[in-house]
């Protein structure tokens, strides 16, 4: 059995490295099956490429993993590869497939709506031991999360539980990422409820934790692998302590603490003196929070909590300078009632208190979120459809405003303009000071020989594939 995995990409994305998605789907399916499983994965943008490896690969099935901007590349590829073979299954996944469950192509046989592993494996359970004549069955209908075609419809099943022991999924496969990976998981989803946020749509609010153990190993892993700064993906690193302070008493023991830096995300309510002093002492160098906005009412009301507030966010940075961390945090603008005052105000916070300050990000409509609601009572649009099509830039910055796609009642498309150069301009020294300070934490930590090869290792690596496309090798399970 082959299955080939395909990381969607459009011409737009700044990277296209491969989602650690097909890892765990992979290293789920490790061990399950009696005879041999093989899997390769490929990240490029290229469809003749693409199509040639399809044809040299023979895969039984094809697995899509697709954010929204690679949406067009996946549909693009699964109506070839449907040309160039009917019986190959084709099967997709990922943040889009969870967001958008209608987007689904009659070319795409199955679709997967949330957490992949189990589901991607019960498929495959029906798919793996047939031969080219047998007739697949499958109980579709008894699959939670799959989405598939009967009689030219299209059938959304209700998505299943959680696992509820996040280690049940096992490590990652990692040897089907690039080798520049330095990210791991420790939990999935987030408690909190921001308006404009998917994590609750995707993980519906739930929040699971790999153990300490689990993590530690996943550490050693990726310092195996010379990752001397390793960056926690999680939606929410920074809550749970006892957690942090069984890590740290692992990697003492074996000898690691101080070897291995770290970038994590955080939310300032969950930030205190205790939570610095950890991270320090687990070394992280550098903690990416949600400051978001500079106003206090518009900070509540979005971050949905009467908790965080400007204040907050002031003594979460405070509070990681005090412990010699970096802190950042994401800027957002163009929420309905954020008018030229609001804008300033996020402009003095984040040049006072964030260690960056990039171009905003400009407030986007997800489907399933609260604004989107919010949104169509008060204009009767539906932001999440206007906005899937001028979603592809969605890191932020250059995302381009219009009349249409544009939601605050205060600024114009122009004024937003004005104010992302604004941004840009001040953050310019203020962000290559960040760059030499994050340089000099590396130059004197611990891990200095294995830093200052890791640097030059990734240096080299993203000069020659700036964008980090990858073609795996084929791996046997
Ligand atoms: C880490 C990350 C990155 C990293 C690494 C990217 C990567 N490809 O892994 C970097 C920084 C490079 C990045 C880049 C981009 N990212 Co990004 N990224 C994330 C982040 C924070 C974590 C992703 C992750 O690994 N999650 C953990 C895994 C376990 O969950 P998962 O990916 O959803 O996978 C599960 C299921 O979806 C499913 N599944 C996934 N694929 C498949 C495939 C098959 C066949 C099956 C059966 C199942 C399945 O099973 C998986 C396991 O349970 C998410 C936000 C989030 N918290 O999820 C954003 C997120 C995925 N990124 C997003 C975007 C927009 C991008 C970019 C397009 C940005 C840009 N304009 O360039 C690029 C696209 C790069 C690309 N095409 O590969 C959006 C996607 C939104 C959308 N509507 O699709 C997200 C959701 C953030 C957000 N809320 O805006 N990203
Ligand atoms: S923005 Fe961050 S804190 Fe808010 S719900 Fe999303 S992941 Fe959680």
């Amino acid at each position: 059995m082959k299955i080939l995995f395909i990381n969607c990409v459009s011409e737009t994305d700044f990277a296209y490295s491969m989602p650690l998605a097909v890892s765990y789907l992979t290293g789920y399916l490790k061990g399950k099956f009696k005879e041999k499983i093989f899997v390769k994965a490929i990240s490029i943008n290229d469809t003749s490429k693409i199509l040639k490896i399809v044809k040299d690969f023979k895969p039984d099935v094809l697995g899509l993993t697709t954010t929204t901007p690679g949406y067009d590349m996946a549909k693009l590829i699964a109506k070839e590869v449907k040309k160039i073979s009917k019986k190959i299954i084709i099967v997709a996944g990922g943040s889009h497939i969870t967001l958008f469950n209608d987007s689904i192509i009659p070319e795409i046989d199955y679709a997967i709506s949330g957490e992949g592993e189990r589901v991607f494996y019960e498929l495959i359970k029906y798919i793996y031991p047939k031969k080219s004549k047998d007739k697949l069955i499958i109980p579709k209908k008894e699959i939670a999360g799959l989405i598939y075609w009967e009689n030219e419809a299209l059938i959304i099943n209700p998505r299943g539980e959680f696992i509820k022991n996040l280690d049940d999924i096992g490590h990652p496969d990692r040897r089907l990422l690039n080798p520049t990976n330095n990210m791991l998981f420790t939990s999935r989803g987030c408690p909190f409820n921001c308006i404009y946020c998917s994590s609750p749509v995707i993980w519906k609010r739930t929040f699971r934790m790999h153990s300490a153990e689990y993590v530690f190993e996943e550490i050693k892993t990726l310092y195996k692998q010379k990752h001397s700064v390793q960056w926690f993906g999680d939606d929410l690193f920074t809550c749970n302590k006892n957690r942090l302070r069984k890590i740290i008493e692992l990697m003492k023991k074996d000898h690691l603490l101080g070897k291995v830096s770290f970038m994590a995300l955080g939310r300032s309510e969950t930030f205190d003196e205790e939570m610095a002093k950890l991270l320090k002492e687990l070394n992280v160098l550098e903690v990416a929070f949600g400051f978001e906005v500079g106003d206090d009412k518009i900070l509540k009301r979005v971050k949905n909590s009467q908790f965080i507030s400007v204040e907050k966010n002031k003594m979460a940075s405070e509070l990681c300078k005090k412990h010699g961390i970096l802190a950042t945090g994401g800027i957002m603008m163009g929420f309905p009632e954020e008018g030229h005052k609001e804008v300033m105000k996020t402009f003095k916070f984040f040049k006072k208190y964030s260690d960056v300050m990039n171009s905003p990000n400009i407030v986007m409509v997800f489907p399933g979120t609260a604004l989107q609601e919010e949104l169509k009572q008060s204009t009767g649009k539906d932001y999440a459809k206007i906005h899937m099509e001028t979603i592809r830039l969605s890191f932020g910055g250059e995302m381009p405003i219009t009349e249409e796609s544009n939601i605050s009642r205060k600024l114009t498309p122009e004024d937003i303009d004005k104010y992302r150069k604004m941004f840009h301009r001040a953050g310019i020294i203020k962000n290559k000071i960040h760059y030499i300070k994050l340089f000099g934490k590396l130059f004197f930590s611990k891990g200095i020989a294995l830093n200052m090869y890791y640097l030059y290792h990734i240096y080299i690596t993203t000069k020659n594939n700036p964008r980090r496309e990858y073609i795996s090798p084929t791996i046997v399970l």
